[in-house]
C-alpha cells in the first residue's frame, strides 16, 4: 500500500481534464479500466437543442438521482455535482431518494418522462436495478453510475461507474490494523459498524477488510452490524455493543466517519478512551473526522473522495460528443494516520 497525497481542487480539475486523454489517466491519478465499445450509448445531442449561455454549446440536461443526505460525505458529493454542473453549463435535475430504492425508481421514471439527455444515479443498494435500467435503455437515455455500483448481468445497461474502489478501501483499513498490532499478541476483539445493508461500499469494504485481517487468526470480528452510515445509528449501535461486550472491544472499524463520530460519543459515555483503549479506523476523511484525529480519538482514516462532480460532468460532455468512455473511473485516494491530521484539517473542504 502506498500513501498518496490529497488532491486539492486544482488537482481535481486536472483529473477531469485528463479524461479527454483516457490513455494518460493512470499517471494523473484516475485509474481507468480498458475502454469498451458500447454501440448505441455514445449519443449525439440533437441539433435543435438550445445553447448553453455558459459554454455556448448545446444545452445538456442531466437527471441526477442522489440516494440521500445520510452523511457529510453525501452532502459534499451533492454539492460537488451541483457546482460542477453549474460550471459546465449543464442543466441538472436533482432528486433526493432519502435512502429509498423505490424513490430512485420514481426519479428515473420522471427523468425518462422529461426526456433528459443523461441519467446519473447513485444507487442506494447493489441489487434490483435491471428492470429500471432496461426502461432507461428502451427510452434511449444513457445511464452513468455515480459513487456506488450495481450488480446487473448486462453491462450495456450503464455506460460507466464513476466512484471509489471500496474493496481497496477495506484492504487499506485491514493493512493499517495489521501494522498497528504488529507487536501486540492476540486475541484481539474487533467490532464493525457497517453502512447500509446491501450497498456496494458496505459489501466491498467488509470483504477487503476481512481478506486482509485473515492473515492473523487471533484477530476476530466479534460483532458486525449496520448503522446505515449515520451518526445517530453509529452511536446507538456502539452503545449496544459496549453494553453486551464491555471492555473486551479493542478495535472499531467504522465504514464511515459519521458512524465513527457517533461511536466515539458512546465509547466516552461508557468511560473508555477512543483512540487509546479502542483503536478506531474510519472511512471518508471529513473535516470533523480529522478534528477528532487531532484529538487522538481516531487512529486511521481511509480516504473516500466525494468530489466526483467535475469527473461526472466531463464524462457527460464526452459521451454527448460521441466519445467512448471507460467502463470504470476511479479517483485517487489516500490513507491518513495520526501524524498528518493537523495538516489535513486545514486542507479539508468538506
Ligand atoms: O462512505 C458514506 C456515505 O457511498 C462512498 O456513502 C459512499 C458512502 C460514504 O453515506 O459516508
Amino acid at each position: 500500500m502506498k500513501a498518496k497525497t490529497y488532491r486539492g481542487p486544482v488537482g481535481w480539475l486536472l483529473v477531469a481534464l485528463c479524461m479527454l486523454f483516457v490513455v494518460g489517466c493512470e499517471e494523473a491519478g484516475v485509474h481507468v479500466a480498458q475502454p469498451e465499445s458500447l454501440p448505441g450509448q455514445a449519443l449525439q445531442a440533437p441539433a435543435e437543442q438550445p445553447l448553453s449561455p455558459i459554454s455556448g454549446k448545446q444545452l445538456i440536461t442531466v437527471g441526477f438521482s442522489q440516494l440521500g443526505t445520510e452523511s457529510d460525505w453525501r452532502k459534499a458529493n451533492t454539492r460537488s455535482i451541483r457546482e460542477a454542473a453549474a460550471e459546465a453549463g449543464i442543466k441538472l435535475m436533482y432528486e433526493n431518494a432519502e435512502q429509498s430504492q423505490e424513490k430512485q425508481f420514481e426519479a428515473i421514471r420522471l427523468f425518462i418522462e422529461q426526456k433528459v439527455d443523461v441519467i446519473a444515479v447513485s444507487p442506494v443498494v447493489e441489487s434490483g436495478w435491471e428492470p429500471i435500467l432496461r426502461e432507461a435503455k428502451a427510452a434511449g437515455i444513457p445511464v452513468i453510475l455515480s459513487d456506488r455500483a450495481v450488480g446487473v448481468s448486462d453491462p450495456s445497461l450503464y455506460v460507466t461507474t464513476i466512484g471509489s474502489d471500496f474493496y481497496e478501501e477495506g484492504v487499506k483499513a485491514g493493512k493499517y490494523l495489521l501494522d498497528k498490532l504488529h507487536h501486540l499478541p492476540g486475541p484481539v476483539s474487533i467490532v464493525e459498524l457497517r453502512g447500509t445493508d446491501g450497498s456496494s461500499p458496505t459489501i466491498e469494504r467488509g470483504k477487503g477488510f476481512r481478506d486482509v485481517i485473515a492473515k492473523r487468526e487471533d484477530l476476530r470480528i466479534i460483532k458486525a452490524e449496520s448503522a446505515d452510515f449515520t451518526v445517530e445509528q453509529g452511536k446507538e449501535t456502539m452503545r449496544a455493543f459496549l453494553q453486551e461486550l464491555g471492555g473486551d472491544i479493542r478495535v472499531l472499524f467504522a465504514h464511515n466517519d459519521d458512524m465513527a463520530i457517533g461511536a466515539i460519543e458512546a465509547i466516552e459515555e461508557y468511560g473508555l478512551r477512543p483512540g487509546k483503549d479502542v483503536v478506531i479506523i474510519s472511512v471518508d476523511g471529513t473535516r470533523k473526522a480529522f478534528e477528532l484525529m487531532v484529538e487522538g480519538k481516531i487512529n486511521c482514516i481511509v480516504e473516500c473522495n466525494p468530489l466526483l462532480g467535475p469527473i461526472l460532468m466531463q464524462a457527460v460532455r464526452e459521451m454527448m460528443e460521441g466519445r467512448t468512455l471507460p467502463k470504470r473511473i476511479v479517483p485517487q485516494e489516500s490513507v491518513f494516520t495520526e501524524g498528518v491530521a493537523h495538516k489535513e484539517v486545514a486542507n479539508r473542504q468538506y
